[in-house]
């Protein structure tokens, strides 16, 4: 018997699947492979071969089911009396070596760890191996973004005896983290000067969530031609909820403020 040509409706962006509805929508693609038992009944019933499908958008329940996660996270982390910190920015902002200057001097004194996320390779783990700080990589392969689900497996593989400071350097990226929430206490968004002023005004979501707004490498502002004080207008436009802390992991311009940020943040917990 022939595999009769299915109307599937065309995909869009985002996480969406294709389920059988009563109404025809988009246009007809043939579809190779077993037909599931839902899909052959239609076929059955419809009497001229083919099945109207509906997409239906799953971004909300994965987004609850991140959020119940990361809830999850939140009081798992509170209750060891740490704090964590969700890192992100653009590829190339700084992130890690922010990092492993913050472990080098202020992570002596304080008890750090850290979660670092990339598509592939472990590299950023590696530059952040410490023997006084535990770090697991996380590779996600194809996927934007750091999620709930993967910081749990992940923090379960650390020992986090005495940790106080849990950072998460989540995949560079300054679109898909936005929408995860992973259980952090504070969300730090990075902004480098490499980078222009502009980009809070063109990638609003995330800004707006910061708890923190870094801009780092300002040790090469002038010799950019970056504006540090259009960009500092430009944080406060979209993220006035946000400190702003300017800094250079190359210079130490600024790190004692953000050490100063973080031991309050230790202090909280
Ligand atoms: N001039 C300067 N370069 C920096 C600074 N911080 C990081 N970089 C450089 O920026 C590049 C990307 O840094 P990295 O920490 O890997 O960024 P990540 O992708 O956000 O983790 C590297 O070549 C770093 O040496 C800084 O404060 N000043
Ligand atoms: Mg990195």
């Amino acid at each position: 018997m022939n595999t009769p040509a299915l109307t599937l409706a065309e995909p869009t962006p985002g996480f969406r699947i294709n389920a059988l509805t009563g109404a025809a929508t988009g246009s007809s693609r043939a579809l190779s492979g077993p037909l599931s038992a839902e899909i052959t009944a239609a076929l059955h019933a419809s009497g001229n071969g083919e099945v109207a499908v509906r997409s239906v958008d799953v971004n909300i329940p994965l987004l609850e089911k991140n959020d119940i996660l990361a809830e999850r996270n939140r009081g798992y982390f509170l209750g060891r009396g740490l704090a964590a910190l969700n890192l992100v920015s653009s590829p190339g902002a700084g992130k890690t070596t922010l990092l492993e200057r913050t472990l080098d001097e202020f992570g002596r004194a304080t008890k750090c760890a850290v979660l670092v996320g990339d598509l592939e390779t472990d590299n950023d783990g590696r530059r952040l191996s410490r023997p006084h700080a535990p770090v697991a990589q996380i590779t996600t392969g194809t996927v934007c973004h750091l999620d709930a689900g993967m910081i749990a497996r992940a923090a379960q593989s650390l020992d986090l005896d005495g940790v106080k400071i849990l950072f998460i350097e989540n995949v560079g990226n300054l679109v898909c983290p936005a929408s995860f929430d992973l259980g952090e206490q504070a969300r730090v968004v990075l902004l480098s000067t490499t980078e222009g002023e502009d980009k809070p005004l063109k990638y609003p979501p995330i800004f707006k969530s910061a708890d923190l707004v870094l801009l780092t490498k300002v040790d090469v502002a002038d010799v950019l031609g970056f504006k540090r004080d259009v960009a500092v207008e430009n944080i406060r436009r979209i993220a006035p909820q946000a400190r702003i802390i300017q800094l250079s992991s190359r210079t130490g311009e600024g790190l004692a403020e953000w050490y100063d940020y973080l031991r309050a943040l230790a202090a909280q917990t």
